[in-house]
């Protein structure tokens, strides 16, 4: 079994392209980590009027995902896009989980 989730991160204004250059160029090694921590179905929308990120993924019940920041692909990763998004002071972007309100199957 597995759950798709929701949640919004944010560019810095005029930085979409370099964003979506770095995801077109994704590393290798970060796609292990991801698909090591259960996680498939990963998309990224952008919002050109708020510059808010839209993400949804499907996670496998027994994903870890709690565990990637310790990953050195995910650290390296989030080190390299601090200069493009909005972060928190402790180095981890701003990331807001969104609620499902409906689902057509
Ligand atoms: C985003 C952000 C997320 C990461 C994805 C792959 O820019 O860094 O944390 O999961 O990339």
């Amino acid at each position: 079994m597995s759950e798709r989730i929701a949640f919004r991160m944010k560019v810095h204004p005029g930085r979409i392209a370099e964003y979506k250059k770095r995801h077109d160029e994704i590393w290798p090694e970060l796609v292990d980590a991801l698909r090591a921590a259960g996680i498939t179905d990963y998309s990224i929308w952008h919002d050109p009027e708020t510059d808010c990120l839209f993400a949804t993924l499907i996670r496998s019940d027994d994903h870890t995902m709690a565990d990637l920041p310790k990953t050195d692909a995910n650290k390296r990763w989030w080190a390299f896009m601090d200069d493009i998004m909005d972060y928190n002071p402790d180095g981890t972007p701003t990331v807001v989980r969104l609620d499902q309100v409906f689902h057509l199957e």
